[in-house]
Order: structure tokens, then sequence, then C-alpha cells
């Protein structure tokens, strides 16, 4: 059970949460939400004594290995630093025997800090309050700290722990390193050196530890061991009653992936590691948080947005989302991308897939751009392998896969998933072959953040090479039908992934024509206004050739039109397709209820829907379709969307609100919020959900403020929830900062910026300098 309302102290009101009692089942859940990071690496809060079904991960961005030939590139699982073996009197502290009083384990997420705290009575009747402290340091990012104190109430203890590094963990079965190097330096610092199998990353990982009784400096001498693929110290001493023990074990992870040590060689780095360690431990937790403390309350100052409401978790809830964007995000390396789960746990192989540039791009494009510049580079650094699926596959350009790891290595969806309940098979994962809309979702993302931002030199650099040759691709691929006297796209797989190997699924088709379209025009305008420019990409990328291919065949792509229901048909079937009473599954309690009684080739057989497909396509391309038509297609097809991926849910709340009905917007953003951070105890098991997490901004700033780059305007279109009062965001557009208030009858704007400012609201345009206050 989750506490939403734990109040540690009034400045921590809505900061935290709280598991308020331990249950060794529901491990999964608080160990992912949970989770700890800063970017460089993400942390899994596994409880620090261990117990059967936890997962322990600890993963460094980038730094993807490929376990064997037929097994995809995933981010390894390195070794473990969290694990304590407690003792008492001799007996193995676990929460399974005796009994536990004041449980509570809180994330702080104002301060990124994970304490857990209570006190616990062995069987034999000792009682003994402990209390736990994690942090992965935001100011330098190569530091883990914890903290144990550790205090007896009833008589003295005998009192024993063994830490260290632990590397014998792997990723659900799979061995990603090496043997290794271990060291203990001066009966203190350990070290451990391993390497990945297949991709040769080096990681150098530290760990000290220090103790203090009654606030008092003890040495404790160690018993030191060394073993295969561990390395371990254990201490021990004897504690009075009413006396607090404090263990502070501070750790350093680095790897050769960093850019610091770039081509240094592993000597170079072990040496800088094992000083940053050094130091590290003699600065001590305290201090250490403190510097931590600073760094997150720039990351607050930063993101500031606040919600006036009745409803504290709807704060809680967007304080949670940006904390864990914060946690996920790579922004120290334009060589990484953001994994489906973040760094939070083993789901999706650390892999990105569109998530990334329709779900968080955009809360980095009005709030840091320079880190989606950076998150749009990665896309950039992988049109390698962007390129080589293409030719793969017999087509040109730029065919981006549907999942990425290091940008080079090109497709890495894996091949084989779920079992099939009718044939008791593997079911084949096709949409690394067939899932081909991320290309034109990747374009799109490039052309809303230059819309955005005016940034006209990531443009040069990357974006028209980026936008060329992904229209390049889309040209190869489409299909002359005879027949019908137009291009098609053929055996596909669009946003709704319970329609497998269907034909001109109208997402995949506008978006494709979308992405040609952006080419002809930014290849016209640069022939008329940069021509040098396009001289070298047109050597580059043979764009003269490519230009006469775009724009003879765009004007005969297939775009399916509103029937006379005015319905946008999904596919070239989807409306023929049985429908069944999904009642059922609508009110499902666990996600993918349906396959319980179907198999996934049935499912492709009934119009019943995974997740948002043309609404996305509403959402992306508003200014195609009249009100009406959306209208008309939400009540036909929101009944048949089960929102069985955490994608869908966000994307319905903002077109809900699109449509003015603002309660049914609320409900759904409630919804949304509650995918990761809500009761259900296993929603979350193999790590959160960051494009549900990013889709919490969008509903909040794409939905209630109703913000909208429309053909390069910005618009607001703001809205209240009920049982809100006001909120507040910051909003970069072209280069101005702007704090933007809502209330219900007010909207205010401010901004530091000397530049004029226009904007769209409800449809007006207004002019600003400094400052605008719109009353409603
Ligand atoms: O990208 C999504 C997809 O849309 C639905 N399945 C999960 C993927 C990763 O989140």
């Amino acid at each position: 059970m989750l506490n939403y309302n734990k109040t540690l102290t009034e400045s921590l009101k809505n900061w935290t949460f709280s598991e308020e009692k331990f249950d060794p089942l529901l491990l999964g859940k608080c160990e992912s939400i949970m989770s700890l990071g800063n970017g460089y690496m993400g942390l899994r809060s596994a409880t620090d004594e261990p117990y059967i079904g936890e997962t322990r991960n600890l993963f460094v961005n980038g730094t993807f290995n490929k376990f064997d030939e037929n097994e995809v590139t995933e981010l390894p699982n390195a070794a473990d630093v969290t694990r304590l073996d407690l003792f008492v009197d001799g007996k193995r502290f676990s929460l399974e025997q005796g009994s536990t009083q004041d449980y509570s384990r809180v994330l702080d997420l104002r301060h990124a800090e994970l304490v857990r705290s209570f006190v616990w009575e062995s069987p034999e009747g000792k009682q003994i309050r402990y209390t736990f402290r994690r942090f992965v340091s935001l100011d330098q990012v190569h530091v883990i700290g914890m903290k144990l104190e550790v205090t007896p109430l009833n008589g003295e203890i005998d009192f024993t722990v063994r830490s260290g590094i632990n590397a014998q963990l792997s990723n659900t079965g799979s061995q990603h390193f090496h043997e290794g190097e271990k060291r203990i330096f001066d009966k203190k610092y350990l070290q451990l050196l391993q390497t990945t199998t297949e991709s040769k990353v080096d990681f150098v990982m530290h760990a000290s530890h220090q103790f203090k009784l009654q606030g008092q400096a003890v040495e404790l001498m160690p018993k030191m061991d060394i073993d295969r693929r561990k390395i371990a110290m254990e201490y021990s001493c004897k504690i009075a009653s009413g006396e607090t023990l404090v263990m502070e074990k501070i750790s350093t992870v680095h790897t050769s992936r960093d850019k610091a040590f770039e081509g240094q060689g592993l000597a170079v780095m072990r040496e800088a590691a094992l000083e940053q360690l050094k130091q590290a431990d003699a600065q001590g937790y305290d201090a250490l948080f403190e510097q931590h403390k600073q760094a997150w309350s720039k990351v607050w100052e930063q993101y500031a947005i606040d919600v006036e409401t009745e409803q504290p978790f709807d704060l809680l809830a967007i304080r949670f989302a940006i904390y864990h964007l914060v946690v996920m995000t790579p922004a120290h390396d334009n060589r990484m991308g953001i994994g489906a789960k973040g760094l939070s746990g083993e789901g999706y192989k650390g892999h990105s897939f569109w998530d990334t540039e329709i779900f968080i791009l955009p809360f980095y494009i009005y709030t840091r751009p320079e880190i989606a510049r950076s998150l749009l580079e990665f896309r950039y650094l992988g049109l390698e392998g962007a390129r080589r699926k293409a030719k793969e596959n017999g087509y040109e350009g730029a065919m981006y896969p549907w999942e990425a790891a290091w940008p080079t290595d090109g497709e890495v969806t894996p091949v084989w998933g779920a079992v099939d309940i009718v044939t008791g098979l593997q079911t084949k994962i096709w949409s690394g072959f067939i899932e081909q809309h991320i290309t034109s979702d990747i374009a799109y993302a490039v052309w809303h953040y230059y819309k955005a931002t005016g940034d006209q030199d990531f443009m040069d650099r990357y974006g028209y090479e980026m936008l060329f040759d992904t229209a390049t691709f889309w040209a190869s691929r489409l299909e002359w039908d005879e027949s019908a006297s137009r291009y098609h796209i053929n055996e596909v797989i669009g946003p709704d992934e319970y329609k497998e190997h269907i034909d001109n699924n109208a997402f995949t088709n506008y978006m494709a024509h979308f992405n040609m379209e952006l080419a002809i025009q930014y290849y016209e305008e640069l022939k008329a206004t940069r021509p040098e420019l396009l001289t070298s990409l047109e050597e580059k990328l043979g764009l003269a050739a490519a230009y006469g291919v775009w724009t003879d065949k765009i004007g005969q792509i297939y775009l399916p039109a509103p029937n006379e229901n005015n319905i946008v048909p999904q596919d070239d079937t989807y409306l023929t397709l049985e429908t069944i009473d999904l009642t059922k599954y609508k009110k499902q309690k666990k996600v993918g209820s349906l396959f319980l009684d179907y198999s996934l080739d049935q499912v492709c057989k009934l119009q019943v829907s995974k997740q948002a497909d043309i609404m996305m396509l509403f959402f992306l391309l508003e200014n195609k379709f009249s009100p009406e038509v959306k209208r008309a297609n939400y009540n036909y097809y929101e009944p048949k969307t089960l929102h069985d991926s955490s994608l869908s849910l966000s994307t319905h709340s903002i077109l809900a609100g699109d449509f003015g009905d603002i309660d049914l917007a609320y409900d759904l953003f409630r919804r949304a919020t509650e995918i990761d951070l809500g009761p259900n105890m296993h929603s979350s098991d193999a790590g959160i959900h960051s494009a549900s997490i990013g889709g919490i901004w969008e509903c909040i700033v794409m939905g209630f403020a109703g913000v909208r780059m429309l053909d390069g305007h910005l618009h607001l279109n703001p809205k209240l929830p009920k049982s809100w009062t006001g909120f507040k965001f910051p909003l970069y557009w072209q280069g101005a900062r702007l704090e933007v208030h809502v209330t219900r009858d007010t909207l205010n704007i401010v901004t530091v910026s000397e530049q004029e400012l226009e904007l769209i609201i409800h449809g007006s345009t207004i002019k600003f300098h400094k400052e605008l206050n719109v009353q409603f």
C-alpha cells in the first residue's frame, strides 16, 4: 500500500510518497517507482537486505552489450553496491522474521533521497530501530551514498554487517561481464574492474565504509573477502542499548563510455576513479548529500511547475514525473537516448522508442531546449544504423530502428515475445520489421524542435539531413497500387499494436506524407535562400534526384479520408472487423487481460485497439482535421481502446480537453498519473513507464494549458479542471523563458526577455513585451 500524504516536514508537503507496510510479494513496485538516478546512472531501489523475488539493478546509460549472437543488445546490469547482509546476535536480519512496527519507506522527490525506517523485533525479542538512507548524487554523478543507523532499544546486541560490491548478477540470466579484477586498498577501499563481453566497455566500481558509534568515529577491523564476482568486507561490533551505530557507505561508478576518459585508457580511469572515491569518502554522506540537495534545488527552480488544487495528488504526480524525467535522461551525452523504462528496470532492455520523440521530447523542447537538442543529436548519430536498416530491407535513405540502443547498433528489437495462448509457441515480435512510423515520428520531432526554438545551427548541422534522408526512405517505401492509381503503405503496424500486417494505417500514411512534405518545403527554402548549404547536402545525400522523386510521388499517397460517418479508417480493414463486448476488459485491473481469452492473432481480427492511434494522428497533425471529424472519431475509437499501452491515456486526455470535455480530460489525466504512482502494486515491476511520465507533463501543459505549436505559432488554450484553481509552469519559446500562470479567468505570462513575443490565445493573436495579462 502506498501513502501519498506522508508529511515529514511542512516543506516536504506533496513532495513525498511512501510504502507503509513491507510485503515480500510486492517488491517490484517500489523498487521501480522509488528508483534513484542522475541521468548518468540509475539505481533500482531494492531493499538493502536481500529477499527472494527482488531485482537489484544498476544501469549506466549507454553501456549496451550483447550477451550472444541470438540476443539483442541491452543495458547490462552492473555490479550491486546496495546489498547489506545484517546479523543480530549471529542471526540474519530479515523482515520476514520477527515483527515490525513504524515501517515506512519514503521517496523524498525534492531532495531525491530514499529513507526507510522501522523498529524490528527479532524472534528472540531484541528490539532494534533501523534507518536506511540512500541517494545517487546529482552533483557528483559517479557517486552513490548510503547510510545505515542501528539502535538497539532493549539490550546490547552483537551486530555484523557484510557489505561490498557484488557482481553475481545478470539481466534475467544473461551475464554481460567478464570476471574482472578485484582488489582492496588499505583494508578500506574496494575496487572491482569488469569489462562487458562484446562491447568491451570497462566498468570501474569502488566502495568504502566508515563507522560512528554515538557520533564518534570508530575503526572496525574488517574481515576481507574476495571471491568469484564478489568483493566484500564484514564488520562486527557490540552496540549497547540506546546507542546508535552509523555506517556510511560511499560507492563510485565509472565506465569507459565516460567522455572524460575517452582515449585515456583503463589505468587513467582506474586511478581517477579511486581518487574520486577517496575524496567522496573523506567528505562523508552528509556533506555529499548537501551538495546533491543543492543540485536538485536548481532542478526544481528550472522546472518550477505548480498546481493550485484541492487534490494534492495532482501536484505530487507532476513532481513525480519531473523527478523521473531528470533521473532517466542522459543530458550529459548526445550518444545516449532515453529507455522506455528509463533506468529503473530491465523492461525493454534500456532501448529507446518513439516514446522519446513524441511523449518526452516536448517536455524538454519547452523547458530545457538544450537537452531536447542532445536527444535529437542521438537520433542524428543513429542515421548510420537507420541507413543500414533501410538498405537491408531494400529501401533507400534512413529507416529508423523501432528500438534503438547505441546509436550505430541499428535495429535491436527482440524477435520473440510472450506466449500465444492458442499454440503455446512464443509470439513473434513484428514491430522491429514493420512498425515503421518511428521514422516520421523522429522527423516530426526535428521539425517541432526547430519551430519552437528557432535553432538554425541544429538544422544546418543535423536537422535538414535527417528530414531529407527520412523522406527518401518513405519515397522508396511507397507501393504503387495500379487499380487505385495511388501509393499505398502496406504490411505495417501502426501505433495500435493490436493490429499487425495491416495496409494503409492512417497514422503511418499521414505521417509519411508529412515527412515528405517537410523535406520538399525545406529543400525549396534552402534552394532559394541557402544554395551553398543545399549543394553540400546534395553532394552528401544525392538530393537532386531525391527531390524529383519526392515531388512526383507525394501527391499520389493515399491519405484515408473520413467516411460518410466522419470516421477515418484506422487501416484498410479495421472498420470491417468483428466487434465484441469489451466491458470486462475496459474495467480490467491489470492491463492485457484480453490475452487471457484471446491470442494476438485473434485480437488482430477484432475492432479493439491497444492504444491511441487515430487520436495520436489528430494530436500531432491537428490542423489537418476538423473538430467534427475529431469528435466523431473519438466517440468511435475511445470505446474500442483498452489503453493497454501506457502511451494511450495522456493522448486521449489531451484530445478530450480539446473537445471541451474537461471532466473526462481530468479523469483520463488522473488515470495516466496512476500508471506508475497509483495503488496497483504490480504495474511497474519491470520499470517505470517513461512515455507515460512525459505524458503527465503533456496532459498539463499541452492539455489543460492547450500549448501547441501550430504552423510555427505558439498557441495557448487554457482550461481548468474543476478541482484546480490555477497552475503555473515555465515555457521556452524561441529562446525566451516565459512564466505562465493560469487561473479560472486569467492568464498571466511574464518574461525577462526583451523581445516582443506573439502568441495565439484562444484563437486571437496577441503581441506583448515582458508581461501579458488576459481576462477570460
Ligand atoms: O513504444 C511503445 C509502444 O507504443 C507500445 N508498446 C510499448 C512501447 C515502449 O513503451
